[in-house]
């Protein structure tokens, strides 16, 4: 069976899956795709027109926790709980992530000091909510290391870009988030799921879209 990662070198949602797959240590290819000039092959096959996608042998799977749910499933599953309410209650948080990843690249992204404080603050907020959901450490579950530390390590990368001059993550107030965010940020897995280049091309996006947030790494 040949996997087949389509990405966009500055998306969280395709770091999910680069870090399934080398935690898994799974075999894959990697084509990067332009998002601001995506080509046709590549319309033709990714029904929302978004990556990831991962094509298996000649079939076609998109959605990040989709992805990784499934990578997870063809290599013994030991990624999501056994138990249905406790998988159900991964996936929800998965979720949450994944909006928590949107209002991160609307604050950096944003033009204006206004919406940055907007989207900066619905973040701390969200944040101070997966605090009160840590429990036991090391990972989200406490022991086991799972899909919703896969899709959290994303967020936590991006945050820390310009070494974590525009970070949303208060030590004091998240000790736990703290905590978590550091272990993850130092696997191996997470760490080579960006490409070398990624904090220019982050900034570079950051740049183009006339974000508010350069006038603060300027001050
Ligand atoms: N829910 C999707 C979100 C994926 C997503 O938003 N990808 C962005 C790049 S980070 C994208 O492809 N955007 C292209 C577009 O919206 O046209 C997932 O989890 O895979």
């Amino acid at each position: 069976m040949s996997l087949h990662l389509i990405s966009f070198k500055t998306c969280p949602f395709v770091q999910r899956a680069v870090i399934t797959l080398k935690h898994k240590n799974i075999d894959f290819d990697i084509t990067y795709i332009d998002l601001a000039d995506p080509p046709d092959w590549f319309l033709e096959l990714s029904p929302l027109a978004k990556v990831p996608v991962l094509k298996v042998d000649d079939e076609v799977l998109f959605e990040s926790a989709v992805i990784n749910e499934y990578l997870d499933e063809i290599t013994g599953g030991e990624l999501q709980p056994d138990e249905p309410l406790a998988r159900a209650k991964n996936r929800a948080w998965i979720e949450f992530a994944s909006n928590m990843l949107g209002n991160l690249y609307m604050m950096k992204m944003s033009k204006d000091e206004e919406r940055y404080n907007k989207y900066r603050e619905q973040l701390i907020s969200q944040l101070h909510r997966v605090e009160k959901r840590l429990g036991e450490s090391p990972w989200f579950n406490g022991k086991s290391f799972s899909l919703a530390d896969t899709a959290f390590a994303p967020l936590f990368r991006q945050n820390s870009v310009a070494n974590n001059r525009l970070s949303v993550i208060d030590p004091e107030s998240m000790p736990k988030v703290t905590a978590w965010s550091e272990r993850l940020l130092a696997l191996p897995e997470v760490r080579e799921s960006v490409v070398d280049e990624f904090e220019d091309l982050y900034l570079d996006a950051m740049e183009k879209n006339g974000s508010y947030s350069l006038f603060r790494l300027a001050a």
